[in-house]
């Protein structure tokens, strides 16, 4: 079973970066082993072998002290990989489940006790099948009450038509990746600034200010993905979070080296203080409060 993209780097750049002591990598994943933790059957892609030994390696190579993993599309519903590496890291690492509708509370209570701490709707039509929308709320009214937040991932043109669901969810809603910017439209275009007017009207919104290898037109270091990014910083510094997004699922590109992904960083949170809020503040007040 072959990866259907490129694999993640093999030996990253040591950054020159320094981040601050206590930095989360908010958005990362692990994937199988497939001998473990099967891929899921519906899924739309396959990616390589990503373990938790490797991210941890990374996380420290990095100079990170914790992760939160995401859950992707290709284990769909069925969490066990992510579980176990939450397991593996004790304290060190949070989680970002995708449940059914029918998950009992049985379930959730393990997967709360492992250190997960939100869901993720996917609504990125060429990763996931749709999903109706009374579903994504009906697991939104369940897990409000364990005081998980919610996840959402989705690219730009879906924005407007996506507004009122969003501002119907009950938690605090964290948007993958700014929403996915068509970033050749610069940051004054339309688009951008109504994802900046949902942030700004919505003091439960936050953003991941993350994946400028995925939104990158000039490729590495990533100059064109830096002004959408250090945007967001400055005017939502409370709200704001970053990841390495290793692996790195369906990179088709150019591979990422984690170690130029890190030294985007002072570029997009230029102060001390906006890196502490980014990197430690934030990412430790939603996912180990
Ligand atoms: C990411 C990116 C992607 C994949 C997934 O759930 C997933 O499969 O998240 C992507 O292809 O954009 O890391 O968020």
């Amino acid at each position: 079973m072959d990866p259907d993209y490129l694999p993640f780097h093999p030996n990253p750049a040591k950054p020159t970066f320094k981040v601050p002591a206590g930095a989360v990598d908010a958005h990362c994943h692990v994937f199988g082993p497939a001998d473990t933790f099967p891929y899921a059957p519906k899924r739309k892609y396959t990616p390589c072998d990503a373990s938790k030994e490797k991210l941890f390696e990374l996380r420290d190579y990095l100079g990170f002290e914790r992760n939160v993993i995401v859950q992707a599309s290709c284990h769909g519903r069925n969490n066990d990989a992510l579980v176990d590496a939450l397991k593996a890291a004790g304290e060190l690492a949070r989680g970002v489940a995708v449940i059914s509708p029918d998950v009992s509370d049985e379930e959730l209570k393990v997967m709360d006790e492992a250190g997960v701490r939100a869901v993720r709707f996917n609504f990125v039509k060429r990763l996931v099948d749709a999903t109706p929308k009374e579903v994504f709320l009906g697991i939104a009214e369940r897990i409000a009450k364990l005081g998980w937040h919610i996840v959402v991932y989705f690219e730009a043109p879906d924005l407007e038509e996506l507004k009122p669901f969003l501002k119907q969810l009950p938690t605090t809603v964290v948007i993958d990746h700014m929403g996915r910017p068509d970033v050749t439209k610069g940051v004054d275009h339309p688009d951008f600034r109504s994802f900046v007017s949902l942030l700004a009207e919505n003091q439960n919104m936050w953003t991941k200010v993350s994946c400028p290898e995925r939104l990158t037109v000039a490729g590495p270091p990533y100059e064109d993905v830096i002004p959408f990014a250090r945007h967001l910083v400055e005017s939502f510094p409370d709200r704001v979070l970053w990841g390495t997004d290793w692996p790195h699922p369906n990179m088709k590109s150019h591979v990422p080296d984690e170690g130029v992904l890190v030294d985007v960083l002072p570029k997009i949170a230029p102060t001390a203080e906006l890196q502490q809020a980014l990197l430690v503040n934030n990412p430790m007040r939603l996912y180990w409060c």
